[in-house]
C-alpha cells in the first residue's frame, strides 16, 4: 500500500497527468523529480518539461485538504459528514422541486475511466443525461464530423504507424508544443527520414518550423482552403478513382458541389496565395500515403464540424484511410479525454458510444444496471452553464475549471453563482471560489485506475501516496455521493471492480481486462473473442461494418464576430510550458520559471499602425470584456491576427471570446474573436 499523508512517494509505473500522449511517468527518489519509464508511448522514457515537473503541484500551498461549505457567504472548513449532508440536502430539494433534469454534471477528462463511469451512472440513476466533459470545448466537432462520415470519432491510426506517411497534413494543430513526445519521437523521426509536412495554421509555431510548407490561413477560413484543394485535385484528376468508386458514396454530388468553387477567390478569402493551395493539393494528391491531423484550429469554431468534414472529404478523395501512415488523426487533449467520452460522460451516449435515444440500448442497460437510463439527451457543457438559475439549479463540477476555460467569462462567472455549486477539485481554483461545497479529491499520483490516451490505449495510473489531510480518493467521493443520492448498490472494492463493470456494458471493451493492461496497455475496440484491440480503423470496411463512407457537402460560413475596420482577429491557444486553465501548471514552480506570464503576439505591421512597440502594455477589448497584457511583436503571427493563451487567470482571455456554439457539436468559437487593441497609458 502506498503510504502516508506526509507526502512521501513510493515510485510506481504511472502515467503523466497532462496531455493525451500518455507518457509513462514515475518518481525518482534520488532527485525528487518525475522521470519517464520506458512506457508504451515514450518507449525510451522521454518526457516533456510538464511531465518531468508533474509531482510539484501535489503539495501546492492552496491544495484543499478538508471539505468546505459556504456559511454566510464565506467558505469554511467542514467535516465530510457535514459537506456530504449539505450536497445531498440541496440536490435532494432541487430534484424534488424541479425534477432530476435540474441537476447538471461536469465530468472530467483529467480523471480516470472508473471515476467518470461511476459519475455518469449515478447521474443517470438520479434521472438526468446532463453530464458532459471538456471534450465539448475541445474535439466535440471533430467527433461529430468523424462520427457522421466514418462512424466513430477517434484517431483512425496509431502513433506507431503514422511514420509510414509520405506527407503529414496538419490542420489547426501544433503537435510540436501540444503533443511533444509524439511529435519528437514519432513524427519527427519520419520528418528526418523524408516525410514532408504541410501546416495549415495562422501562426508560425514550433510545428511550422519543421514544415515544408506553411499555409497561413486567416482564422475561421479553413473550408475555402480545403474545398479549393479538393477542387484542384478533382479538376486535375488526381484523386484515387478506385478508392472513390469502392469505398465512398456521393462523389458526383461532391463534384457538383465544388463546381462553383474558384480557387483564386477562395485563396483571397482565406488570405493565402493561390499557388500555396495548388501546391498543397498536389503534395496531398501525389503522395502515396498522407496522414492528416486536425486540432483546435479546426474544431473550435462556430462551424467547427464543417471544417472537419472538409478535411475528411480530402482524405476520402485521395484514399488515405485504413492503411498505415494515413487516416484522420485528432491528437486528443487531456490525459483521459478520450476515455471520458468512451465511458459515457456525455449527454447523448452511454458507455461505449451507445445512444441514449436507442430503446434497445436502454433496455440492455436496464438489464445490466437495474434501471433504465433517461431517454432524452441532456444539455451540453456551455448550455448547462448558461441554464444555471433556470433549467439548471444544481451543478456538480468534477475536476474542471470553467471560470477560466468556458467562453465569455463574465457571463460564466454570473452563471456559476446562479446554481447550487459543488466542486470536487484539488486546489482553490477560480471555479472553487464560487462553490457552495468543495470536496477535496485525489491527484493522479494518489489514485488507481485507467486513462485512455489519444490512440485509444488504456493504461493504468498507480497510487504512489495517500491524498493529503482529509482529502479523499475521487472514486470514493463519487461513490459516497451516489449512496447519498440514490439507492444504487455501490460497494466496489476499488477501481478494478468498477472497470470490470464498465467493460461488461461496453462492447468496445469486451476483451480488455485490468490485469491484461498491467504495466502495458490494451487498445479499444477490443471485441469479444478477439486476440487484441484493433490498431488501424476502417481497413476493409468502415467502423460498424459499412463498406462506404459519404462525402459531406460543406461551404464556408463567416465566423460569429464580424471584424470591423481597425479591429484585429484574436485567436487563442496554448504553449508548451502550460496546461489548459493553468490549474496544475501555474502551481508548478519549474513551469512558472519557464513562462511566468502571458503575452499578446502581434504582427509588426499591426503594431506599427497602432504605435505599439515590443514590451508595451495594451488593452485588448470588445463588447464582451477587456484585458491588459504585454505585447510581443513578432512576424510569426499573420497580419491582422493576434494570439494569446488561456493558461492564466490574469489576463483572463476568455473575457473576450464569444459563446457562439457550433450548431451540431455545441463547441464554442475560441479561435476567432474581433478585438481592438490600444496602448495603455
Ligand atoms: N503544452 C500543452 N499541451 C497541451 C495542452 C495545453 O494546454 N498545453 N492542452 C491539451 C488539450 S486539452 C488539447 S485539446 C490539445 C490541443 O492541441 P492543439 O490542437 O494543437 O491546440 P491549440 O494550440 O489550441 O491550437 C492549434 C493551432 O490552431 C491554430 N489555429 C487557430 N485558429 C485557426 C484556424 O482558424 N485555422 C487553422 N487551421 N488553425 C488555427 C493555432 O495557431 C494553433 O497553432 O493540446 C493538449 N496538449
Ligand atoms: N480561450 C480558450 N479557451 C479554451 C480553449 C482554447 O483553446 N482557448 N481550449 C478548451 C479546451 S480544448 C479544453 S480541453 C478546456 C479545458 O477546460 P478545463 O477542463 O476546465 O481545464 P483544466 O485546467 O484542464 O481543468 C482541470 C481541473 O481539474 C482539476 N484536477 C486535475 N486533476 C484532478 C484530479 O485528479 N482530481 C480532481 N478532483 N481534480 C483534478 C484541476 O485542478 C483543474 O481545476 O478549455 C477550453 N478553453
Ligand atoms: S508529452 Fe504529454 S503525456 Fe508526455 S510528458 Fe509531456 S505532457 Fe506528459
Ligand atoms: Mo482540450
Amino acid at each position: 500500500m502506498a503510504t502516508s499523508s506526509d507526502g512521501e512517494l513510493e515510485p510506481k509505473k504511472s502515467i503523466c497527468p497532462f496531455c493525451g500522449v500518455g507518457c509513462g511517468l514515475t518518481y525518482n527518489e534520488d532527485n525528487g523529480k518525475g522521470t519517464g519509464w520506458e512506457g508504451p508511448v515514450n518507449t525510451r522514457g522521454e518526457l516533456c518539461p510538464k511531465g518531468a515537473a508533474a509531482f510539484e503541484m501535489l503539495d501546492a500551498d492552496d491544495r484543499i485538504t478538508q471539505p468546505m461549505v459556504r456559511e454566510n457567504g464565506h467558505l469554511v472548513t467542514a467535516s465530510w459528514e457535514e459537506a456530504m449532508d449539505r450536497v445531498a440536502e440541496n440536490f435532494g430539494e432541487i430534484v424534488e422541486e424541479h425534477g432530476p433534469e435540474a441537476l447538471g454534471f461536469f465530468a472530467s477528462s483529467n480523471c480516470t475511466n472508473e471515476e467518470n463511469y461511476l459519475l455518469q451512472k449515478i447521474a443517470r440513476k438520479i434521472g438526468t443525461n446532463t453530464i458532459d466533459n471538456c471534450a465539448r470545448l475541445c474535439h466535440a466537432s471533430t467527433v461529430a464530423a468523424m462520427g457522421k462520415q466514418l462512424n466513430v470519432g477517434a484517431m483512425t491510426n496509431t502513433t506507431d504507424d503514422l511514420g509510414e506517411a509520405d506527407v503529414f497534413l496538419v490542420c489547426g494543430a501544433n503537435p510540436a508544443e501540444q503533443h511533444p513526445v509524439i511529435f519528437n519521437s514519432y513524427l519527427g523521426a519520419a520528418l528526418r527520414d523524408g516525410t514532408e509536412m504541410v501546416h495549415i495554421d495562422p501562426r508560425e509555431n514550433q510545428t511550422t518550423q519543421q514544415a515544408d510548407m506553411h499555409v497561413g490561413v486567416t482564422p475561421g477560413y479553413d473550408i475555402p482552403v480545403l474545398n479549393a484543394m479538393a477542387k484542384v485535385i478533382i479538376e486535375e484528376e488526381l484523386h484515387d478513382e478506385e478508392f472513390v468508386a469502392e469505398r465512398t458514396e456521393g462523389f458526383e454530388a461532391f463534384e457538383e458541389h465544388l463546381a462553383d468553387v474558384d480557387v483564386a477567390e477562395n485563396a483571397e478569402l482565406a488570405g493565402v496565395p493561390e499557388e500555396n493551395i495548388r501546391e498543397a493539393a498536389h503534395k496531398v494528391a501525389e503522395a502515396d500515403r498522407v496522414a492528416s491531423f486536425t486540432g483546435m484550429g479546426m474544431s473550435q469554431h462556430k462551424y467547427g464540424t464543417d471544417n472537419v468534414h472538409a478535411l475528411i472529404n480530402l482524405v476520402l478523395l485521395t484514399g488515405n484511410i485504413g492503411k498505415p501512415g494515413t487516416g484522420v488523426n485528432p491528437l486528443r487533449g487531456q490525459n483521459n479525454v478520450q476515455g471520458a467520452a468512451d465511458v459515457g460522460a456525455s449527454p447523448s451516449s452511454l458507455p461505449g458510444y451507445q445512444s441514449v435515444e436507442d430503446p434497445e440500448v436502454r433496455a440492455d442497460f436496464e438489464e445490466a444496471w437495474g434501471f433504465e437510463p433517461p431517454a432524452e439527451p441532456g444539455l451540453t457543457e456551455v448550455e448547462a452553464s448558461h441554464a444555471a438559475g433556470d433549467e439548471i439549479q444544481g451543478l456538480y463540477v468534477f475536476a474542471e475549471n470553467p471560470a477560466i476555460t468556458e467562453p465569455h467569462s463574465d457571463r460564466i462567472h454570473e452563471d456559476l453563482q446562479e446554481a447550487f455549486l459543488v466542486v470536487q477539485d484539488l486546489f482553490m481554483t477560480e471555479t472553487a471560489e464560487y462553490a457552495d461545497v468543495i470536496l477535496p479529491g485525489s491527484a493522479w499520483a494518489e489514485k488507481e485506475g485507467t486513462y485512455t490516451n489519444t490512440d485509444r490505449r488504456l493504461q493504468r495510473v498507480r497510487q504512489m501516496r495517500s491524498p493529503p489531510g482529509d482529502a479523499k480518493s475521487d472514486l470514493e467521493i463519487i461513490a459516497e455521493f451516489g449512496r447519498r443520492m440514490t439507492d444504487l448498490e455501490i460497494d466496489y472494492d476499488g477501481a478494478e471492480a468498477v472497470f470490470d463493470e464498465l467493460a461488461s456494458v461496453s462492447p468496445i471493451y469486451a476483451g480488455i481486462t485490468y490485469d491484461g493492461i498491467g504495466e502495458s496497455y490494451q487498445r479499444w475496440p477490443f471485441y469479444e473473442g478477439a486476440e487484441s484491440g484493433v490498431d488501424i480503423l476502417h481497413e476493409d470496411e468502415f467502423y460498424g461494418g459499412e463498406k462506404t463512407a459519404p462525402f459531406a457537402l460543406v461551404e464556408h460560413i463567416d465566423p460569429g464576430d464580424e471584424v470591423e475596420e481597425g479591429e484585429l482577429v484574436l485567436t487563442t491557444g496554448r504553449v508548451m510550458q502550460h496546461f489548459n486553465s493553468g490549474a496544475l501548471s501555474r502551481r508548478t514552480e519549474t513551469l512558472m520559471r519557464m513562462r511566468g506570464e502571458d503575452v499578446l503576439e502581434m504582427h509588426p505591421t499591426d503594431a506599427e499602425e497602432r504605435g505599439i512597440e515590443d514590451g508595451d502594455w495594451v488593452r485588448v477589448e470588445n463588447e464582451r470584456g477587456e484585458v491588459e497584457v504585454e505585447v510581443a511583436v513578432t512576424p510569426a503571427i499573420a497580419e491582422g491576427t493576434v494570439f494569446m493563451t488561456f493558461h492564466y487567470a490574469d489576463p483572463l482571455v476568455n473575457r473576450l471570446t464569444g459563446d457562439y456554439l457550433d450548431p451540431v457539436a455545441k463547441i464554442p468559437e475560441y479561435k476567432h474573436s474581433a478585438v481592438s487593441v490600444s496602448k495603455t497609458e
